[in-house]
């Protein structure tokens, strides 16, 4: 594997997840693969699962890693080319990027949508500068409109759970006071659509997210509609995705606590589990008592972000 970006380079899910689980049972089955090479783990934003999952991942291989947080530490960078550069940065990424390409066999970069301008964001500008420029293989955690570790760890949770062949899971907006990326649900619609499941988006009205992770996904915009049933409520919050009216990209269009998913949606489902990604904010998104239950799958998904990123990354070793 080249670069993890989406779904669709994992290849055949099954065996993904033959692979997860494979590793899942000894996580330092291919220790030797790693050795005398280098991880290098770019923040542009902030991280808790993903810096430590990654980190231990990169380990379980026998890998050495290097974090290198950007707006910490690191030169203020410049993304446009073009730019007189006689502001507070002080390096540009053309440099910047093979640079650090120097220094390791593999990258991973975590660099959020920026709101600023809605095609340098869907078309993964700063990521694929990273994949051109380095030299070396290239993963996402969390690009612009993507966040596969995170999907690729929610199937394995999906996958360890489900008591139906082909269960129903719902995917949910729900409200949140900042403005905050499609990288989640994107990916998340994305797998969904490519798992066995019976797959339904629900969201309030101009959040539609973009045509090219919902496919043919079902849309219902009457929430408890959409929970009717469900075995599994995936919840997150996220900012107009600008595919309705352009001009609205990235602004927050409802803050409708209705949406929050609380004990009365849950009524409904065929009880369900809840899953998040996390940070999750705990009476916006979903109330205590739904994340405290014990349908409540945050911890073990969580969990198994380490398992996804020990997959990825077996397989871009084998691949040098
Ligand atoms: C980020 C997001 O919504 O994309 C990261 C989630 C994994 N969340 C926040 O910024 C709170
Ligand atoms: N879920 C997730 O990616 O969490 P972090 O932002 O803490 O890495």
């Amino acid at each position: 594997m080249r670069t993890y970006t989406n779904v669709f380079d994992l290849g055949d899910l099954n065996a993904a997840l033959a692979e997860a689980f494979e590793i899942k049972q000894d996580r330092y089955k291919y220790e030797a693969l790693g050795k005398h090479k280098t991880c290098l783990l770019i923040f542009f934003n902030n991280s808790l699962r993903t810096r430590l999952s990654t980190q231990k991942a990169a380990r379980n291989l026998g890998m050495d890693v290097i974090v290198l947080d950007v707006n910490q530490g690191a030169w203020k960078l410049e993304t446009e080319r073009g730019v007189i550069m006689d502001g507070d940065k002080s390096e540009h990424l053309l440099e910047a990027i093979p640079v650090m390409g120097s220094y390791c066999d593999i990258i991973g970069v975590r660099s959020f949508a920026r709101f600023e301008n809605r095609e340098d964001d869907y078309t993964e500008k700063i990521l694929n500068q990273f994949i051109q420029y380095s030299g070396r293989p290239v993963f996402s955690m969390e690009a612009a409109t993507g966040h596969p570790l995170q999907a690729f760890a929610d199937l394995i949770t999906i996958e360890e759970y489900k008591k139906k062949e082909r269960p129903k899971v719902v995917l949910t907006w729900a409200p949140h006071p900042r403005a905050l990326p499609q990288a989640v649900p994107n990916s998340f619609a994305d797998f969904m659509n490519e798992a066995n499941v019976d797959f339904v988006i629900t969201h309030p009205e101009g959040y539609e997210l973009d045509p090219k992770f919902v496919r043919d996904a079902k849309v219902e915009y009457n929430q408890m509609k959409a929970f009717e049933g469900a075995d599994f409520i995936y919840a997150k919050n996220w900012a107009c995705p600008g595919v309705i009216c352009p001009e609205d990209y990235g602004k927050v269009l409802s803050k409708d606590m209705g949406w929050t998913v609380d004990e009365a949606h849950m009524a409904v489902t065929d009880n369900a589990f809840f899953m998040h990604c996390l940070p999750v904010r705990r009476n916006m998104i979903v109330t205590d008592g739904v994340i405290e239950a014990p349908t409540s799958l945050v911890i073990p998904e969580a969990a198994n972000r380490e398992i996804s990123a020990t997959v990825v990354l077996k397989r871009m070793l084998q691949a040098l």
